[in-house]
């Protein structure tokens, strides 16, 4: 029996740009979150932790960062860790692991030849890659064993081809043959390189293929990230226990959201209380929207932008209904004020690009706000 721990893709030294103030608390809980890798490791006997790729965003990554992981590594030191590098902290001269401080922790292998590990009972077989660019099946030089005794665990990071989302070798580097644990006759591929986790079944519909995901989620466009896997596998050929643990910290929501009418500002409020201390919100917010509902959203949407550690509203495709109140006619004892109104009516109306009629209505509502207040 073999039981073990997998994660990949931490991208420590990430910029999480476009994040504004949640930048650096993104940046900062990658880092903290490493911890719940280790704390499942512990609390599950493991034998061991995969590290399958791309645990630094590059390989200039600073000291001080690397110095944070590698104390991390050294508060779990009763726990053999296998590592194998990605693209991100590819191979080679400038590789971030050639740094010496990464040899002096005796629980820590790099795994950078094509050599199987072996184990009691268990032989690893790590797919080392030497170029971002590598444009044939990446697990290719593991060998065949289905005649050997014990279970046998490859360990490679790049795209599963064949599958959604990546159906064609040409469309991807670092390809990975969906086939290779039926080929191989391996009992379990360890994957790093997509974000949100994910299992591949093999011909008799067996999932022995696995994408932990990263261990927190970098992104608003990821699902299902934020997980290490608990894997084990009694035998060779035995089914893996694939178990999902969460090590992530941060709540992401990403939502569209449809408004048909002036109900639908009701239904976005109660939507709001529903994501209530979520972490970072992006919402897509498209349909129609009555114009005279226009002031509650805008404070409803500033409101909100309080409450999260980034909040993100799209508003490109919401069209404002000219509101029945404008057709009417109107007199603001000002023939200014008429003439301006008149205009702004007929620039709205005559309008078809989405983002200036936005831009048109919120010159409405500035207008009436500024008539109101007089
Ligand atoms: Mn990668």
């Amino acid at each position: 029996m073999v039981k073990f721990i997998q994660s990949s893709d931490w991208q420590i030294g990430m910029k999480g740009g476009g994040l504004g103030e949640a930048g650096p608390i993104v940046r900062e809980t990658r880092v903290d979150s490493i911890h719940n890798v280790f704390k499942s490791a512990e609390k599950n006997y493991v034998d061991f932790i995969l590290l399958c790729g791309d645990l630094f965003e590059h390989n200039m990554v600073s000291q001080e960062e690397v110095k944070k992981v590698v104390s991390i590594f050294n508060q779990y030191s009763n726990k053999m860790i296998y590592l194998l590098p990605g693209n991100h902290d590819i191979l080679g001269a400038d590789c971030i692991y050639n740094r010496d401080i990464f040899s002096r922790i005796n629980h820590l292998k790099i795994l950078n030849k094509f050599e199987p590990i072996v184990l009691e009972n268990v032989v690893l077989h790590p797919c080392p890659i030497f170029s971002k660019f590598v444009n044939e099946d990446v697990t290719s030089k593991i060998p065949d064993v289905h005649k050997e005794e014990g279970v046998h665990i490859g360990i490679a990071h790049g795209s599963i081809i064949g599958r959604i989302p990546v159906s064609n070798w040409e469309e991807v580097d670092l390809p990975i043959d969906s086939k290779c644990t039926e080929k191989k006759g391996i009992d379990y591929l360890a994957l790093g390189h997509w974000h949100s986790f994910q299992t591949f079944e093999d011909n008799t519909g067996i999932a022995r293929i696995a994408y932990s995901g990263t261990h927190e989620q970098t992104k608003y466009e990821e699902n299902n990230a934020g997980h290490c896997l608990l894997v084990e596998i009694d035998e060779k050929g035995a089914k893996p226990k694939i178990e999902l643990n969460k090590t992530g910290k941060l709540s992401w929501t990403c939502k569209e959201f449809e408004m048909k009418d002036a109900s639908s500002i009701k239904e976005l409020k109660e939507y709001f209380e529903s994501i209530k201390g979520h972490d970072l919100v992006y919402i897509n917010i498209n349909g129609e929207l009555p114009f005279n509902c226009k002031k509650e959203f805008d404070d409803i949407i500033d409101f909100q932008g309080t409450l999260h550690k980034n909040f993100r509203v799209k508003t490109n495709d919401l069209n404002y209904l000219m509101p029945t109140d404008l057709e009417v006619s109107f007199n603001f004892n000002d023939p200014t004020l008429n003439q301006t109104m008149i205009k702004l009516k007929e620039l709205l109306q005559d309008e078809t690009d989405e983002k200036k009629r936005k831009i048109i209505a919120d010159a409405l509502t500035y207008f009436l706000r500024f008539i109101r207040e007089e």
